[in-house]
């Protein structure tokens, strides 16, 4: 049986949509990231970055929400392009674009413009900058076809997913009418039952809500270094 191990954030809501798109069964496992979970020595030995989503599959042990979703899609045949050199090189373009530059961009403009301890405009303006840079490249893609791939369903749909959720709060209210295609593909994916499923994941546990010192120490650990 496949272990999920998961926090309702936008990685793990990629591999949610994916198991719950492919009907496969899994043992969801929280982990509380805002209470520190992460860093329990029995999930280091899962994922060594301290990060959800990671997942376990008898024994193989994945982590990246990049990496699982081809890892699931090669594993049950589905959610991929055409089986030829070229659909897989521009799939694989894809994936590390969303991993390389959605997620890290989106995050960092997060953390600067919200979390930060100081407002700081360079780093808040580049950040911002970038990850709508990011998006509108994706806006683009979504203009020519369907689907980031064509006009089939894929996985790259999903890793684009999980962080479209969530761009109100990565780069601001007017996102929708900066991004119109990434919100007629965010909107359509969000309708799929599946989805529906992934998202409503969030209240199988009670994950901590407040943003506390507790939780800014686990989330920001670096911060401990900062000379006052
Ligand atoms: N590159 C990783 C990033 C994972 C990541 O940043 N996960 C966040 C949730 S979206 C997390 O676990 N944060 C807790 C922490 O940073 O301690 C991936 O794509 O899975």
């Amino acid at each position: 049986m496949i272990k999920f191990y998961y926090h309702p954030s936008p990685n793990p809501a990629k591999i949610a949509l994916f198991l719950e798109e492919a009907g496969l069964p899994y043992e969801l496992v929280p982990v509380d990231t805002r209470k520190g979970e992460q860093f329990k020595p029995e999930f280091l030995t899962i994922n060594p970055n301290a990060k959800t989503p990671a997942l376990t599959d008898g024994d193989a042990t994945i982590f990246d929400s990049n990496a699982i979703l081809l890892y699931l899609a090669e594993k049950t045949g589905q959610f991929l392009p055409e089986n030829t050199p070229k659909a897989r090189g521009e799939m694989l373009s894809w994936l590390m674009f969303v991993a390389t530059g959605i997620g890290p961009y989106c995050g960092q403009a997060v953390h600067f413009s919200r979390f930060a301890p100081e407002k700081i405009p360079y780093a808040i303006n580049r950040y911002a900058r970038e990850a709508e840079r990011h998006w509108g490249i994706i806006d683009a893609q979504l203009g020519k076809q369907r689907y980031m791939l064509g006009e089939a369903y894929t996985l790259i749909d999903m890793s684009v997913w999980g962080w479209a959720t969530r761009l109100s709060f990565a780069v601001g209210d007017e996102w929708a009418t900066k991004f119109p295609n990434v919100k007629r593909h965010l909107d359509e994916i969000s309708a799929r039952p599946a989805a529906q499923r992934a998202v409503a994941l969030k209240d199988a546990f009670a994950f901590k809500a407040d943003f506390d010192d507790e939780a800014r120490k686990f989330l920001f650990p670096q911060n401990a270094h900062l000379v006052a």
